[in-house]
């Protein structure tokens, strides 16, 4: 296992961010492959189960209220739709399944209704993960003790970048968030986004918040701007593809053990960029048509792309091979397997 810290400072990231390409992506696999399973990814499917009308104006997403072309607002998803969408991701081979919701902060009411879908995803088998905007202390301990496993709250960008982005919130918000879901004994799962507009200094500093945290996130995602239009930043610059892969790079250097997600914005990348993102050290994807309200890359051609590197998707491989060697006893369990034999 390589040393875990929690003290980088400005200078010696952008140090890492500057060396050649080939040097950089060299010290992150090695990294990459000495924490982790070579070749596997983990696969996370999205359901949005509260859509827009959120009062947050994140410069960047579509269901904001202050966007000039908001997404259609949606009540909150019955938990029969949630078990439908949930059974068709566990089929497709997903192994978590995280719940989205465009809220500011969830109402109890709301956490009560959350906590159910989540006993529905892990009746199927899955591990969860729910994003809902910020959360009391006593909200976090509530999903802990449902068994909540992850929850995702960015951070997306630099402290100082951040008021550009949003000003609705602070920073320090995010961070007490994060901070009570630590506390709760549930896993954290913290990024940011690249295409907001920010500097190379500025994904150097996110990275230094998330990697300076008491225990880095067990998981990072690194979206890629997706251009929603009518939001504020929908006419950005397009981040360097390099500038990406480096960024995945400096993420697996500096939290060796976290898993690294390639999220949002795949669909865009070419099937070069992402492999070079796996090997810097990416080793999670959002899995399945969409994200949230934005198209992802499609089941088959994901499929495809793992068999070309020779990836495998994690828990799915041990899976099959508790079907091959005859561990599996439940039928309906068994059928489901087949079904993922078939696909593969
Ligand atoms: N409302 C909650 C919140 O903001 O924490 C949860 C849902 S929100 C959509 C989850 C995350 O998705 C945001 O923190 C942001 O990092 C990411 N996101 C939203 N819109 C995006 C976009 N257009 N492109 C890339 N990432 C995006
Ligand atoms: C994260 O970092 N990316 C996901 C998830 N956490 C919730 C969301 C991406 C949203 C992309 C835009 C959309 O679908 O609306
Ligand atoms: Fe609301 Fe989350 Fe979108 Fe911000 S990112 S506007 S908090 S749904």
């Amino acid at each position: 296992m390589s040393n875990v810290r929690n003290d980088w400072e400005l200078e010696e990231v952008l140090q890492l961010f500057n060396k050649s390409f080939n040097e950089l992506l060299y010290q992150a696999h090695d990294i990459h492959v000495k924490n982790h399973k070579k070749d596997m990814v983990q696969v996370c499917t999205l359901l949005s189960i509260k859509t827009g009308g959120c009062p947050e104006d994140c410069g960047y997403c579509s269901q904001s209220i202050h966007s000039d072309d908001p997404i259609e607002a949606t009540p909150l998803m019955s938990l029969e739709e949630v078990e439908k969408q949930a059974k068709l991701a566990r089929d497709q081979g997903s192994t978590r399944f995280c719940m989205g919701a465009a809220w500011r902060r969830p109402s109890n009411k709301n956490i009560d209704r959350v906590i159910k879908m989540i006993d529905i995803v892990h009746d199927l088998g899955m591990e969860s993960c729910v994003t809902l905007g910020m959360l009391s202390e006593d909200q976090a301990v509530r999903l802990s003790k449902s068994g909540l496993n992850y929850y995702n709250h960015n951070l997306d960008t630099s402290r100082e970048h951040y008021t550009k982005v949003i000003s609705t919130r602070n920073y320090q918000d995010r961070l007490n968030t994060l901070k009570y879901v630590r506390e709760s004994g549930i896993k954290v799962c913290s990024g940011g986004i690249l295409g907001l507009g920010e500097s190379r200094d500025d994904r150097a500093k996110l990275l230094i918040e998330l990697a300076n945290l008491e225990s880095h996130p067990e998981s990072v995602p690194i979206n890629m701007l997706v251009q929603m239009e009518g939001t504020r930043l929908y006419d950005n610059e397009k981040v360097d593809e390099i500038e990406f892969v480096r960024t995945i790079a400096l993420t697996r250097i500096m939290m060796p053990n976290t898993y690294v997600r390639l999220s949002a914005g795949r669909e865009s990348m070419s099937e070069s960029m992402q492999a070079l993102c796996f090997y810097a050290g990416a080793n999670s994807v959002f899995y399945g048509e969409e994200l949230l309200t934005a198209p992802n890359v499609e089941v088959e051609k994901d499929r495809e792309l793992f068999n070309k590197l020779g990836m495998k998707i994690e828990g799915e491989s041990d899976q099959i091979d508790n079907l091959n060697n005859n561990k599996t006893s439940n039928a309906e369990e068994k059928q489901n397997i087949y079904n993922l034999k078939l696909i593969n």
